[in-house]
Parts: structure tokens; C-alpha cells; sequence
């Protein structure tokens, strides 16, 4: 039975860690959050995802999951812990400097460690392999490194773990190899070998497609909006062509992804990465725009009830990570237009917002904004939105 540490046991981590333990592997999971690790061990999750709480209790009741504070020896070490932005749009890499110093006294010859947090190109090379070869290991000799990085969809993370393709890089042929056959034990799709710095800058590149494509979606929304064109009907029409295929406009990109991995490749080449820089910016800008639409027509109300419907960074999740909509929100409680009531179905509570149940507030507002597609607010009538005004940013209602 292969032994696997997993290091942080955050929306990546955990659904991996528990996946290999239904799957025969032995797998100690790491993290710093006390909290975390008790609730694990209990069976239970700290985060939603479809069907990972099954997959947890499963995992744990079979004895092959167990979460900890500190690492344990292991066959295959894998790092899945947050590469945030910090102020200045740069990476902030020191959790994963943390997790390669906390492995680094369990690890053996023969061993592999992979990164699979999406960092900045050279991370592999130069902070994890750099690293542990200062901490005295023989890194290209009998430690294998490796980047793989996750590429799950939240809301679809388990399906996807198993279903996509995988793209592994090592620092060198054999591990490359190594950590290549690993994946192969377990992934349905194909795993596809190169180098650390080619895996690195695929997933940045990946994330930046969408952001781009993205952007081009909100500029045409823009646009569309002063020439009185529907932009969705637009682009439904538009990617009737057979080599057409723009994504959907709404009140700007959020998650812990495609707003944050572009920045990488622009930190690493701010002369060369004017289009990426550009797409952030337009995506950036959105929510100022949908709040400026609001303000034109709160205009005609003395003080008007505006119903702002998600807060959620995209449809169906309960994730608020650098969501636009939250955005949209924390600017209108600034210009003070009206009172707001705010809904997510999703969220219980928050820590700013005393959160109303969404046909209550559809029904007390004067006016709706649609700020995310969640599939409850599609059972939105036209009898349910009489005499108000609708915003609807992401074209649900149409
Ligand atoms: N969005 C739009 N219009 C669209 C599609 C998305 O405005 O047509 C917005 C969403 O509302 C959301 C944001 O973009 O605010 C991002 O949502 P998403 O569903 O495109 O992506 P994420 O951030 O949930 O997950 C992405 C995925 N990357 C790609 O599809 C290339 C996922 O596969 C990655 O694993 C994940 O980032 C990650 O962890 O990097």
C-alpha cells in the first residue's frame, strides 16, 4: 500500500487526499488549522463540494485517511497549499517554502514530491527542488520532483480529478516519469509529460485564456450596452460561427483562479504580457460599471430597496473568494444609493451583511440585481419583477 502526504487540505488537497484513500492508498493529510484536521478526523468537511463529504467519511472510516498537524513518511509527498497574490499583484509563495521545510525532515531516498499549487514558472526548480537539495537532499539523484498542477472545476472537483487530463513536469526526466506513472494509477484521462517550467506556465496559461476571452466578453457587454444591442443574443449568434467561441459577460471574474494566476505571468513579464495586463483590467473595472448602471437608475426612486441577488463568485457554490459580486455589493453600500437587502441561498451567514431570503427581497425591492446565476433565482417570474427594475448581469432572466 503506497503511502501519500498530502500537504493542506484545502479545496484541492482534500478532495485529493480523500480520493486516494478510497482508492487503497494510505493518506496522511497535513494542515495548519487545528480546526481543519479535528473536522476531518471526524469524518466530516469544512468545505462544500458535491459528494466530498461522502468521499471524506468513506475515506476516514476506512482508516486510510488521517489528518494531522505535522507531515509523516510517505512514498509521495504532494503540496496543495494556497499561492495567493499579494498587494503589489505578486505571488506570495511562502506556504509552500513552509510545506517543502515541514517535508523536508521526512523524506527518503526514493521518494517523490509534487507541487500542485499553481505557481509562477521556475517554482518547482527553484523553491521547491532548491530548497530540499540546501536541506541536504540528493534532489535529482534520489528525490524526484515534480509539478502537476490541479486543474478541477469547484462544483466539479471530483469528477474532474479523475476525468482530465494531466499535465506533469519534473525538474528532470525521472521524475518526470516517476511522478507521471503515479498519476496514471488513478486518472482516467491522459497524463501528458514535460518539463516543471512547460507544466508551470500551461496552467497560468490556461486560467489567462478564460480571463482574456472573458474580458472580451464584458468589453462587447460594455459596448453592446451603449449601442442598445443584447450582448447575449450577440454572442449566441456570433459563436454560430464554427471557429467562434466567446465566453459570457457578467459583473466581472472572481475565485481564487482565473483572477489571480494571470498576474503571474505579468509579474514575471510586465513588458511582453500587455493583452493579459489589459484583460484583468477590463474584468477588474466591471463591477464599477454594473454599480454605475444601478446608480442611473436608482435616479428616478427618492431612496430606492435594491434586492442584490448572490454573492457568490460564480453560480451554485458557496465560495465568495474574490467574488465581483461581493464587490458589486461593498461599492453600493459605499455610494449609499438605497437600502439593500442582500441574498445568497448558498451562505448561512456573513460577517457584513444580515443576508434576506431572495423572493422576500425581490418582492420588498424597487430594484433587482441578478449578480449571479444561481438555479434558484431562475424560478424568477416576470409577475414577480411588475413595476421593478431589473439589472441583470449575467443575462439569466432574458
Ligand atoms: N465567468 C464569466 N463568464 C464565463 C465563465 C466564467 O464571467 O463565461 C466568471 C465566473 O462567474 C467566475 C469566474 O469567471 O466569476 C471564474 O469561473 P470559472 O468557472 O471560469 O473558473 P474557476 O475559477 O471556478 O475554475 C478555474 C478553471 N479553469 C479553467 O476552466 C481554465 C478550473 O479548471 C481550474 O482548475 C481552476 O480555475 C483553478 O483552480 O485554477
Amino acid at each position: 500500500m503506497k503511502k501519500v502526504c498530502v500537504m493542506g487540505l484545502g479545496y484541492i488537497g482534500l478532495p485529493t487526499a480523500s480520493f486516494l484513500g478510497t482508492k487503497g492508498y494510505q493518506v496522511h493529510g497535513v494542515d495548519i488549522s487545528p480546526n481543519v484536521v479535528d473536522t476531518i478526523n471526524r469524518g466530516d468537511v469544512h468545505i462544500t463540494e458535491p459528494e466530498l463529504d461522502v468521499l471524506v467519511k468513506s475515506a476516514v472510516q476506512s482508516g486510510n485517511l488521517k489528518a494531522a498537524l505535522e507531515p509523516a513518511e510517505a512514498d509521495i509527498f504532494i503540496i496543495a497549499v494556497p499561492t495567493p497574490l499579494n498587494g503589489s499583484h505578486e505571488p506570495e509563495l511562502s506556504a509552500v517554502t513552509k510545506a517543502t521545510d515541514a517535508i523536508s525532515p521526512y523524506i527518503k531516498p526514493g521518494n517523490i514530491v509534487i507541487l500542485e499549487s499553481t505557481s509562477p514558472v521556475g517554482t518547482t526548480d527553484r523553491l521547491v527542488a532548491d530548497r530540499l537539495r540546501e536541506l541536504g537532499h540528493k534532489v535529482g539523484e534520489d528525490v524526484h520532483v515534480a509539478h502537476c498542477p490541479e486543474r478541477v472545476l469547484p462544483g466539479r472537483i471530483l469528477a474532474e480529478l479523475v476525468g482530465n487530463d494531466r499535465i506533469v513536469g519534473g525538474i528532470d526526466d525521472t521524475s518526470t516519469t516517476k511522478a507521471a506513472d503515479f498519476y496514471r494509477e488513478f486518472v482516467a484521462g491522459e497524463v501528458l509529460e514535460t518539463t516543471a517550467a512547460t507544466a508551470e506556465l500551461a496552467k497560468l496559461s490556461e486560467n489567462t485564456f478564460r480571463d482574456v476571452n472573458i474580458a472580451l466578453a464584458n468589453e462587447l457587454s460594455m459596448i453592446c450596452d451603449d449601442m442598445d444591442v443584447d450582448v447575449w443574443d450577440l454572442i449566441a449568434l456570433a459563436n454560430r460561427h464554427p471557429r467562434v467561441s466567446i465566453l459570457q459577460p457578467g459583473p466581472g471574474v472572481g475565485g481564487h483562479c482565473i483572477a489571480v494566476d494571470p498576474w503571474f505571468i505579468v509579474a514575471a513579464a510586465p513588458n511582453q504580457a500587455r493583452l493579459i495586463r489589459t484583460a484583468r483590467e477590463v474584468n477588474i473595472a466591471k463591477p464599477e460599471w454594473v454599480v454605475e448602471k444601478i446608480r442611473a437608475r436608482a435616479e428616478k426612486f427618492k431612496r430606492p430597496t435594491i434586492a442584490c441577488l448572490g454573492l457568490a463568485y460564480k453560480a451554485d457554490i458557496d465560495d465568495l473568494r474574490e467574488s465581483p459580486a461581493l464587490d458589486v455589493v461593498e461599492k453600493l453600500r459605499e455610494a449609499d444609493l438605497g437600502e439593500l437587502l442582500i441574498s445568497e441561498p448558498y451562505v448561512k451567514s456573513h460577517p457584513d451583511y444580515d443576508l434576506v431570503d431572495w423572493q422576500e427581497a425581490v418582492q420588498r425591492a424597487d430594484i433587482v440585481v441578478v449578480l449571479v446565476d444561481h438555479r434558484q433565482f431562475k424560478g424568477l417570474k416576470p409577475k414577480d419583477l411588475q413595476e421593478r427594475v431589473l439589472i441583470d448581469t449575467r443575462g439569466m432572466l432574458r
